[in-house]
């Protein structure tokens, strides 16, 4: 039976990935953090009832908590999902953003080479990594230069790094899985995807609020988190580790993705949209849009949901619920 641990198994992704390997029969152990009040600790995982789900306390910024969770699992597979991942909120706290994403996979990656030096790892990197550099044919891929523009960014590029240098330096296994925007019903509704649809469904049901936004021109590459979470498996069953771009290659920018939402509620968006100033990012990505050729040839993948499939699932959970 393989055994895999989880950082941010709690997480949006974390949730899907945990999903995916029990039904593949593995033994999963998830980190959580501790919460003082149980039923924020993991509501993305409380449905899940299998015994071989095992939760473990720890938190990225408490190394002795990381050793302790490598050393009960003893993983034959680490997903280094854990993050502080909101890109806005990183220009508020760069300094504990940093601890999480980048000092965190360092010890994570140091302990794997002193605890579990043949465990593979799956290191959580981004498109942010990019920042606004683009090829001239308008995508990002794995040679685009990585000039990232937020500390979130800078953070994840430094885990990107070090997950290369490990891999190079001591031969290990550690695939960074460069992934665009994946969004679901369980994405943050701190993200813009779930913002939007969060208020337009309570204006559509008579809610007398305005939805605060901010960039509308911002382009993003949006893909669901159920098919990414498929690719972070399956690039980790790979014979060598390497990194990947993850991507659907079809961008649209916030405002159509407003447009698409209100219209879908037979509403116009201009009669609920405000845009406040605050919102927006001292320096934001213009347009994100992956080519994901290299992990086509490298796994059988193929994303099932496009924008408007995933934009209709995220509206119908918030319509039934
Ligand atoms: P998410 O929903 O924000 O989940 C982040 C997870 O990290 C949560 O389980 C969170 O725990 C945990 N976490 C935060 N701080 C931690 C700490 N100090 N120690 C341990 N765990 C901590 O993010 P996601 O969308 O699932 O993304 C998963 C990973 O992929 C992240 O590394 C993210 O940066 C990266 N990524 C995401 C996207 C995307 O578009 N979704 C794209 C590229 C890369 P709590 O539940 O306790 O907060
Ligand atoms: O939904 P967002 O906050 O996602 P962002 O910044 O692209 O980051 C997400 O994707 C990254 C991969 O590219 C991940 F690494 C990261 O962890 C996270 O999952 O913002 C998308 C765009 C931005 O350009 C932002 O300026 O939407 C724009 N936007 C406009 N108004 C807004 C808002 N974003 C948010 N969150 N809230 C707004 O009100």
């Amino acid at each position: 039976m393989t055994t895999a641990l989880i950082t941010g198994a709690s997480g949006q992704t974390g949730s899907y990935l945990c999903e995916l390997l029990l039904s593949k029969g593995y033994t999963v152990y998830g980190i959580v953090r501790r919460n003082s009040n149980f039923q924020y600790e993991a509501p993305r995982l409380a449905h899940i009832k299998d015994p071989n789900f095992k939760l473990i306390y720890g938190d990225l910024v408490d190394n002795p908590s990381m050793v302790a969770a490598i050393e009960q699992s003893m993983p034959d597979e680490i997903y280094n999902l854990g993050s502080q991942s909101d890109v806005r909120i990183s220009f508020d706290i760069p300094t504990y953003t940093s601890l999480v994403n980048a000092m965190g996979a360092i010890n994570f990656f140091e302990n794997a080479r002193h605890i579990c030096p043949a465990v593979k790892i799956y290191q959580a990197s981004t498109s942010e990594l990019f920042g606004n550099s683009i090829d001239d044919d308008g995508f990002q891929r794995e040679t685009t230069p990585m000039i990232p523009v937020s500390p979130y960014g800078a953070s994840k590029l430094f885990a990107y790094n070090q997950a290369k240098i490990y891999r190079q330096s001591y031969g290990m296994y550690i695939t960074n899985g460069i992934l665009f925007n994946h969004e679901s019903p369980r994405r943050g509704d701190n993200f813009v995807t779930n913002k939007v649809v969060d208020y337009a469904t309570r204006i559509s049901r008579g809610e007398n609020v305005k939805l605060p936004l901010g960039n509308l021109a911002a382009e993003r590459d949006w893909g669901h988190a159920k098919d990414y979470s498929n690719a972070i498996y399956e690039m980790l069953q790979l014979n060598s580790p390497d990194d990947f771009v993850v991507a659907t290659g079809v961008a649209y920018n916030v405002e159509h993705l407003v447009k698409y939402v209100f219209e879908k509620l037979n509403l116009i968006w201009q009669d609920h949209v405000v845009i406040d100033d605050n919102l927006y990012r001292p320096l934001d990505i213009n347009r994100l849009c992956g080519d994901n050729t290299k992990l086509t040839k490298a796994i059988n993948w193929k994303h099932s949901y496009t924008f408007e499939t995933l934009i209709d699932e995220m509206l119908e959970e918030r319509i039934v619920c």
